[in-house]
């Protein structure tokens, strides 16, 4: 029997890999076979499409391109041009935006393009003029003193952390919470949701540079209109990160005020959660930023990964297909049964549904820490991450949250019958779960004492849920 395509691809290579080191072979097949098997709710992953993934693995790896199309450090670069320039392209058409940069290796790199776009567009400085039109080797040791001084004084009013934002958005574990003088915005105790009243008045009061939306675990649209009309109260500069819901608005799921594209000075994302491309960023934005934006390399970016870009320009182009928005609405069809099942059985949820991929579970009320949820779920087949909810008194290291969303399983082809099985299987751990103690008898947020004949039992029942939805399934690495 003839293999396809897919099949034979991948079987070479790892043939031509086992040739060299083996164990590399070994784990990327063992790979696979992990991700086969369980049942993936990270809101944050997916599974890129065949001609992503190999679009990465080749000579595109070896050539250097600082700089970018037409404005190259290296020369030879006809061919990433090439690349990049047609990533940019199926950017900009898919969503609708002037201007596309392509580079950034990860969301945390395209948020500090931005960020330095910004500053150099935004902070009126003669040292940093010198800087950007590259005369960095004239700047004395008073201008390099004043850069510091006037950038590091420059101020940022994003999502707070336990809302749900980002760490990358002002907060210290991230260099951006150095490099800003940072304040942040809840959503209301009673809603959960975002108060868009009370972002205004943070804003008045604080008059920041840079006003950030976007996040990683709140679980509602954004109204992108009102928060460009706050920031141009306080000439802010807009920026919004939709690393999370780029597919979303990718599908036009998220328009008119919910689609940020419109709406905002500049936008980043990854390209690899609901987007389901690559691992990497982009950033799009108007004209006014394009020029500082693409000069993100050498700026504060390592050397571009064209292999990367190729495979953007690939995942871009699956999502400008029709059936690309046919995925991103049962994305949020399944997040919301997903949500409605939890509900049904009594499990708690921060803003009590969802309009977006993710659903954040409150599992204190079932007496259990984040991370001891988070545990006992994995011992059961089923992979989620422990999260923090608004004013978490577990702090944002045990937690009292666990996020689970959509889009990976979404991509296997569940639908909302299977959503409700999901439901059932993470109440049923959850709920047969009890905290632990630590030696001395003092209660543990870490250990729990779950069954491990139930943990088996569901575990069997989750990989039950995916057989009839293979994943893959054109790959046979025999
Ligand atoms: N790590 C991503 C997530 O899981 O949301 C964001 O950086």
């Amino acid at each position: 029997m003839s293999l396809n395509a897919e099949s034979t691809a991948f079987r070479s290579a790892l043939e031509v890999i086992r040739a060299v080191e083996p164990r590399v072979a070994d784990a990327i097949g063992a790979e696979l076979a992990d991700q086969r098997e369980s049942l993936k709710l990270i809101a944050s992953e997916n599974y890129a499409s065949p001609a992503t993934l190999l679009a990465m693995g080749n000579w595109f790896s070896d050539k250097y391109a600082e700089g970018t199309v037409g404005r190259r450090f290296y020369a030879g670069c006809q061919n990433v041009d090439t690349v990049e320039a047609l990533a940019a392209e199926h950017a900009r058409e898919l969503f609708g935006a002037a201007h596309a940069y392509v580079q950034p290796h990860s969301g945390i790199d395209a948020n500090l393009v931005a960020f330095w776009a910004i500053l150099a567009d935004r902070v009126e400085s003669p040292a940093l003029k010198k800087a950007q039109v590259r005369q960095v080797n004239d700047l004395t040791e008073t201008d390099w003193f004043a850069l510091r001084r006037e950038l590091g004084n420059q101020r940022m009013l994003g999502m707070s952390l336990d809302a749900g934002g980002h760490l990358t958005h002002g907060f210290r574990p991230n260099i951006s919470g150095k490099m800003f003088d940072q304040r942040s915005y809840g959503t209301d105790p009673a809603t959960g949701l975002i108060d868009y009243d009370r972002v205004a008045e943070a804003a008045r009061e604080f008059k920041p540079l840079i006003l950030v939306a976007g996040y990683s675990a709140y679980p509602r649209k954004v109204n992108f209109r009102i928060m460009r009309e706050i920031a141009d109260s306080v000439g802010a500069t807009f920026m919004v990160d939709m690393a999370h819901f780029a597919g979303l608005v990718a599908g036009k799921v998220f328009t008119g005020d919910f689609d940020p594209v419109p709406h905002a000075h500049i936008v980043t994302t990854t390209t690899h959660k609901s987007l389901r491309g690559p691992r990497g960023g982009m950033v799009l934005c108007g004209p006014e930023l394009a020029d500082q934006v693409d000069r993100g390399c050498p700026m504060v970016l390592g050397g571009p990964l064209p292999h990367v870009m190729g495979a953007k320009a690939v995942a871009l182009a699956e999502a400008r297909r029709p059936d690309f928005a046919d995925y991103a609405q049962r994305i949020v069809d399944n997040a919301q049964a997903l949500a409605e099942g939890l509900l049904r059985r009594g499990t708690k949820l921060v803003t009590g549904g969802t309009d977006n991929h993710l659903v954040l579970l409150d599992v204190s009320g079932y007496g259990l820490t984040g991370r001891q949820a988070e545990q006992a779920l994995l011992d059961s087949g089923i992979v989620t991450n422990r999260n923090a909810v608004p004013q978490d008194p577990n702090g944002a290291w045990y937690t009292s949250g666990i996020r689970i969303g959509t889009p990976a399983l979404t991509t296997r082809g569940l639908g909302v019958a299977e959503m409700d099985a999901t439901a059932e299987l993470i109440h049923t751990v959850l709920s047969q779960t009890q905290a632990g103690s630590n030696p001395d008898g003092t209660p543990s947020k870490a250990k729990y004492v779950l069954d491990p004949a139930l943990a088996d039992k569901i575990s069997k029942q989750a990989s039950e849920l995916l057989t009839g939805f293979p994943l893959y399934p054109a790959v046979d690495l025999g």
